[in-house]
Order: structure tokens, then C-alpha cells, then sequence
């Protein structure tokens, strides 16, 4: 199959581009990457790429449609939704070894997939993006710490597979914005946070499995870290600043609302 006319559309703040993007890279597919500018997109990328107007996107062009990536044809087969991409790719490359042959590894990576989408994700950016609590997040990592092999390298066995992309992007973001402290929570909850996750007790097998992740070329070759800090605190110091305003304003007025008023000494 003539794989080398894959189009990846996506963006590098996007960590389920990032899923798609490691898997063609772990395939050593041949492709071309277009980055999609989420705040402005381009006017065909919903009308020709995706309608749901989201990346990730495949465009996979016969030879009879092929054009550069910024004119796409309509008629050329589009393909969306990080999950159902991974499969294709693994299904472009059955050799790849990213999706196990083996049917019960088969059934336990869609199961350790589907713990990421149905646990982890939900509470993922409750802190960054919300100032909530941490702790239905650092629950939903331990029921995923519960399910990684102790006698094996990552989630399903010593391979890396699309289980491991599934969740890996996301790892990747955390480790950003916690270790620069960056979230809609108080200054500081995010260093406070990395050294619990990063350097305490509880997360000893996790903290093992992303160290293995993250040695992967194709994990190194699709994050850009500099990026992300700055996208990140361009969007939530801001908001962390709004949120701090809005509490501090509100104390004043609890304040207030207690001082008794319009009494003197002597009345
Ligand atoms: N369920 C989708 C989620 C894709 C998604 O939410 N992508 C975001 C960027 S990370 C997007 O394109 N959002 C549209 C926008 O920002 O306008 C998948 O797994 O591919």
C-alpha cells in the first residue's frame, strides 16, 4: 500500500495528535504533518478535512487525488478520531508490532485504553484548567498505576504499543505544567504537585513506566516541550490571575458583609 501519501493534520498542543503522530513514527510510515493553527483555522480544513473541524485528521489521497496538503481533495478518503487512527496505522503496518497480534494482549491494551479514556481523562485537567482539587486526579492515576505489569516495561508488556500512546501525551503535558507551575490553581500547587508525583511514594511504578516512555524516540520526536510551556501559560496564568482577583474580591466582600456598620463608640 502505497503509504507515503498519508497527510497528518494536527497541532503540537494537541495530545491526541500526538497519539497518531507516535504511532506513525513507531510504524516509520512515511507522511507529511500539517500543522493546523487551532485559534485561526484555515477555511477548508472543516469543508475538506474534518467536519467536526478537529485534529487529529488522516488524509489518505488515491494517486488520482493527490495535492499538497493545503488543497486537499474532497474525494480523498479522511479519516479522524485519535483512537480509530491508531488502529489504522496499525493496521497500515501489521509488521510494526504497535497493536500485539496476540488477542488476549489485544483485548488488554482496548481495555487499558479504555481505563485512560473512561478514568484518567475526566478528572485530567481539573487542576490546570479549573483550580480543582487534585485529588480525584491523583485517584483516577492510581487506578491506572494499578493496572501497569510490575515484571513489564510498559502497559500491556516489554512493547510499545497504542496503549501506551494512548495515555503518554498526556503524561507529557502533566509533567509540563507541573514542574513550571503553571495551572489555574495557586502559585506553587504545581511544584507541590510534581514532587508528589515525581519524587514521593505513590507513584513509584508509574513514575517508572513514563521514565520508559519517555526514552522512546518517537515520544521525544513528537513533544515539544518548550512549546507547550509557553502555549500553557499564555492561556492559564491568565486565568490563574482572574481567579485570584474573583477570590480576592470576594473576601472583601465577606469582609464587609461582617464589619458592622454605621455604628460609633458612643451610639
Ligand atoms: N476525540 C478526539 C478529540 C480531538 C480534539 O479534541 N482535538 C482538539 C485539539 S486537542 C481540537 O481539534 N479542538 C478543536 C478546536 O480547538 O477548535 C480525538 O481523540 O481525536
Amino acid at each position: 500500500m502505497a503509504t507515503e501519501q498519508i497527510t497528518l493534520y494536527g497541532a503540537k498542543i494537541c495530545p491526541f495528535t500526538q497519539r497518531v503522530e507516535m504511532a506513525l513514527y513507531e510504524a516509520k510510515a512515511g507522511y507529511s504533518r500539517f500543522e493546523v493553527d487551532l485559534v485561526n483555522k484555515p477555511e477548508w480544513f472543516a469543508r475538506d478535512v474534518n467536519p467536526a473541524s478537529k485534529v487529529p485528521a488522516i488524509a489518505k489521497p488515491t494517486a488520482a487525488h493527490k495535492r499538497p496538503p493545503d488543497q486537499p481533495s474532497p474525494l480523498s478518503t479522511k479519516l479522524t478520531e485519535s483512537l480509530v487512527l491508531l488502529e489504522f496505522v496499525a493496521d497500515l503496518y501489521p509488521n510494526s508490532s504497535i497493536f500485539p497480534t496476540d488477542p488476549i494482549l489485544r483485548a488488554k491494551s482496548r481495555f487499558f485504553i479504555d481505563a485512560v479514556t473512561t478514568r484518567f481523562l475526566p478528572p485530567y485537567m481539573g487542576p490546570i484548567a479549573h483550580a480543582k482539587s487534585f485529588e480525584p486526579f491523583w485517584d483516577a492515576l492510581d487506578s491506572i498505576q494499578r493496572l501497569l505489569p510490575e515484571d513489564k516495561v510498559f502497559a500491556i508488556s516489554n512493547e510499545f504499543t497504542v496503549a501506551d500512546m494512548a495515555i503518554a501525551p498526556f503524561l507529557g503535558r502533566m509533567e509540563v505544567w507541573m514542574k513550571n507551575d503553571i495551572g489555574a490553581y495557586p502559585k506553587g500547587e504545581g511544584l507541590k504537585a510534581a514532587e508528589y508525583f515525581f519524587n514521593g511514594e505513590r507513584f513509584k511504578r508509574f513514575v517508572r513506566y513514563f521514565d520508559a516512555i519517555k526514552a522512546r524516540e518517537s515520544y521525544k520526536h513528537t513533544i515539544d516541550m518548550e512549546y507547550l510551556r509557553n502555549a500553557y501559560a499564555a492561556r492559564f496564568e491568565p486565568l490563574r490571575a482572574k481567579l485570584q482577583e474573583a477570590a480576592a474580591a470576594q473576601a472583601a466582600a465577606n469582609a464587609n458583609a461582617t464589619t458592622p456598620t454605621g455604628k460609633t463608640a458612643s451610639s
